[in-house]
């Protein structure tokens, strides 16, 4: 598509969404295509990676229920380092419940996901009425959400015409829906002309980065950096392991790898709009 060629900051005017438009500016001023995942069960150490990956990242992704002493300070603390490094915090909690049920676990519960998260992620497969739930709560806030189009794992479900169903239902809702959660791009996938309507700058965030290792004993399978911007034309890298896996103590190695991907992203990335 044409966005493959735009600069981050050129494509913030192709958006509406707040949510949307906050990430690719940071993106731009920042220099960084790198979402970190932070799957860790302690606040302490949630903490620390942020902390030390922060400059580095354009967007923190969060699973705040593997949380094991969770309490609101914890995102007091998180919207402090969001302020302090400038990124935008990603809530990872793949809402797939009917539109009454979603619109209840994003603004309650324990976590109450819609006050703090700029953008949160369904899948698709209740149809467009989970949308509209997650819509009613998250649009006056100015959240932004994300479709579950394709899946990094071996034997994933989500492909062919459901991905292509998941494509037109956030072409439906383009005020709240700001992208994918894929692996290609829309045409990657086989979509081809009314189907790709050139207004339509989706977002494509794409998780199973890695760089020293293919996969593992879960069924993940990692690509690299250049495979995932340059050849796939995604626009977001989300890394976790292969950042704070080794050792999540040492914040000196989380700082270097953490820089190493965001070099590796951008590189791709300078050389897409180059070519
Ligand atoms: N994640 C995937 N693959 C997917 C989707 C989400 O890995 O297709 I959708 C999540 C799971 C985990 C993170 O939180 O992204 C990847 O972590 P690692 O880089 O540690 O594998």
């Amino acid at each position: 598509s044409s966005f493959l060629r735009q600069t981050y900051g050129q494509r913030v005017q192709n958006h509406s969404n707040p949510a949307a438009k906050q990430l690719l500016e940071i993106m731009e001023k920042k220099k960084t295509n790198l979402a970190v995942s932070v799957d860790v069960t302690k606040s302490k150490e949630f903490l620390a990676i942020i902390d030390a990956v922060g400059p580095f990242v354009c967007l923190v992704k969060t699973h705040v229920d593997i949380i094991e002493d969770f309490d609101h300070s914890l995102i007091q603390q998180l919207q402090d380092l969001s302020v302090k490094h400038d990124f935008a915090i990603f809530e990872d909690r793949k809402f797939a419940d009917i539109g009454n049920t979603v619109a209840l676990q994003y603004s309650s519960g324990v976590h109450k996901i819609a006050s703090w998260s700029h953008i949160t992620n369904a899948h698709p497969v209740p149809g467009p009425s989970i949308i509209s739930g997650l819509s009613s709560v998250g649009l006056p806030l100015g959240r932004g959400l994300l479709l579950l189009s394709e899946m990094s794992t071996k034997g994933a479900l989500a492909v062919g015409s459901y991905t292509v169903e998941a494509v037109r239902m956030a072409r439906a809702h383009r005020d709240f829906v700001i992208g994918f959660i894929a692996q290609r791009t829309m045409e990657g996938i086989g979509m081809q002309g009314d189907d790709v309507v050139d207004n339509d700058d989706f977002l494509i965030l794409t998780p199973g980065v890695g760089l020293d290792v293919k996969g593992d004993a879960m069924g993940q399978q990692y690509r690299t950096p250049r495979e995932v911007i340059l050849e796939s034309g995604c626009d977001v890298i989300i890394v976790g392991r292969g950042i704070y896996g080794k050792d999540p103590g040492l914040v000196e190695q989380i700082r270097a790898q953490a820089k190493r991907y965001m070099d590796a992203g951008w590189e791709a990335y300078q050389e897409r709009i180059s070519s």
